[in-house]
């Protein structure tokens, strides 16, 4: 068995054990014989310190020049491309995608952190001319302050990097808790990030569950932005501690995303992506496919290749190089989709593929579950609404595209959607019109990349988006400044009319 990493809490650049006295476990949902890390159990008095420490790094942050904030970021990216595969080990045996998807995480982290750093060098503002004469005007960016952040498990390295980056290279400083099911990833990009200049104080790290350690985060006074990636449950609770405060809240909350299929889409095409969108990190994507709404003439046969390749699906310990789709992340998980799919077999759709976990052999100390395809689903079913977070493809059955809009955008989420066709009119139709912040034509429903807006819309968000040339809005005030160089006093809006 590979180590057990022991990890303090990270505060004002010391590892400092939790004021609880408490630690936690994280096993391999794999193997749970695997003991992957012990960390601290955190608590109020944990995150006052590492808050503490973030406020007292803030005013000498704020004052190194964004240019030279880039540059350790990008030494940061350096250093994550080196160690790749490493973090990449780390991740797996912490959440269980199998590798190559590690490797993509990372590769998330390294891409954000290329971008965020260069925005260092531009971070623009905009200058526009004057009413009055003799007078200069701009706005500007600034930091805000003390950034708290509560990330999932289910990217632990990318999306903490898409929170991180860009509130640093604007100037703020971080106090984050990762999900307890994945925190050593949190830690190996603050190494990075560390080692590459990252002074104290200016990155925190408390680990431990939410009502303990990340309530205490978002009630702080002294933290003005908060950033949430999880449940629409528990971002809801977010958003109303927060406005209290009248703080700065984004949610990034769950999905139903769906992907339709014309009956003139190559179906070749829709195969692969529709396999490695409902399935690739066992479901587990706020992005995931879980509705396939698909035209009734290619239904038939298109079921049919999607049954094969499920079964076919090699499902196992993501350490080992074969995998294709690993387990869930822990024993909750696994009940939660077991539940659903029960109740998708109580409410009449056909269990046409899966649905039964997977005992005995290599299976026996993990969480796992077979990739399960219901057909006959109808849309007004939980399990075509409601979000499931694991190998579950419900398929819906249309008649025309005006349906199947109708049915994609009537769910209570909107992250991302996808439609394949090789009518170009349909194509630009579907970009209009479905109510998602995120939308494929002729590709699946992940895969969004860094340098464009993350977020989606209705219950999915609060109308943030990370990532993209967005991504500084969240982490900046806009100041406005008037220079009058006239010498006189003059007055706006009224030495300027007639
Ligand atoms: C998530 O599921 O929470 O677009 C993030 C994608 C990935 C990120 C997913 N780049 O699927």
């Amino acid at each position: 068995m590979a180590e057990t990493r022991r990890l303090h809490n990270l505060i004002g650049g010391k590892f400092v054990p939790s004021t609880t006295g408490r630690t936690f476990e994280r096993r391999n949902p794999a193997d749970q014989r695997d003991l992957v890390g012990i960390f601290a159990e955190s608590g109020a008095d944990d995150v006052n310190a590492a808050v503490a420490a973030a406020k007292a790094a803030y005013p000498a942050w704020r004052k190194l020049p964004a240019p030279r904030r880039g540059e350790i970021l990008l030494r940061a990216a350096e250093l994550l491309q080196a160690r790749k595969e490493r973090y990449s080990h780390d991740l797996t045996r912490e959440m269980g995608k199998p590798l190559f998807e590690a490797g993509g995480d990372i590769v998330e982290a390294i891409g954000m952190a290329q971008y965020a750093g260069s925005e260092g060098r531009r971070m623009h503002g905009v200058t526009t001319p004057s009413e009055l004469p003799n007078k200069f005007q701009m706005s500007m960016r600034q930091p805000i302050g003390v950034v708290g952040m509560i990330t999932p498990w289910n990217f632990p390295m990318a999306i903490a990097s898409w929170k991180m980056l860009p509130a640093l290279v604007c100037g703020n400083t971080v106090v984050i808790k990762p999900g307890e099911d994945a925190s050593v990833s949190t830690y190996n990009l603050v190494e990075c990030l560390v080692e590459a200049g990252l002074p104290p104080g200016v990155v925190n790290i408390v680990t431990g569950y939410g009502p303990t350690a990340g309530q205490p985060l978002v009630e702080h006074p002294d933290v003005p932005v908060l950033s949430f990636t999880g449940s629409t449950e528990v971002g809801r609770l977010v958003y109303e501690l927060g406005a209290r405060q009248i703080k700065r809240v984004s949610l990034e909350l769950g999905g139903k995303n769906p992907l339709i299929v014309m009956d003139d889409a190559d179906l070749d095409l829709v195969e692969q992506g529709v396999v490695w969108a409902a399935f690739g990190t066992t479901g587990q994507r706020c992005t995931a496919t879980s509705r396939l709404i698909v035209q009734r003439r290619v239904a038939g046969p298109l079921i049919e290749r999607l049954v094969a390749r499920a079964r076919a699906l090699r499902v196992g310990n993501g350490l080992h190089p074969a995998t294709e789709m690993g387990p869930l992340v822990n024993g909750d998980q696994l009940r939660r989709v077991l539940e659903y799919i029960e109740v998708g077999r109580s409410e009449g759709a056909i269990l046409r593929s899966g649905g039964a976990q997977l005992k005995g052999g290599d299976y026996e100390h993990g969480f796992f579950v077979q990739p399960t395809i219901f057909t006959g689903v109808r849309p007004e079913m939980r399990i075509a609404r409601e979000e499931i977070f694991g190998p579950v493809l419900s398929i819906i059955e249309v008649e025309s595209l005006d349906e199947a809009i109708a049915i994609a955008n009537d769910v209570a989420y909107g992250l991302s959607a996808a439609l394949y066709t090789r009518d170009i009119n349909a194509a630009y139709r579907a970009m209009h019109e479905l109510e998602a912040g995120i939308v494929y034509i002729n590709a699946p429903t992940i895969g969004a990349e860094i340098h464009l807006p993350f977020g989606g819309v209705k219950a999915t968000g609060n109308g943030h988006r990370e990532a993209g040339p967005t991504m500084l809005d969240l982490f900046s005030e806009w100041k406005s400044v008037y220079v009058d160089y006239s010498g006189s006093l003059q007055r706006a809006q009224i030495d300027n009319i007639d």
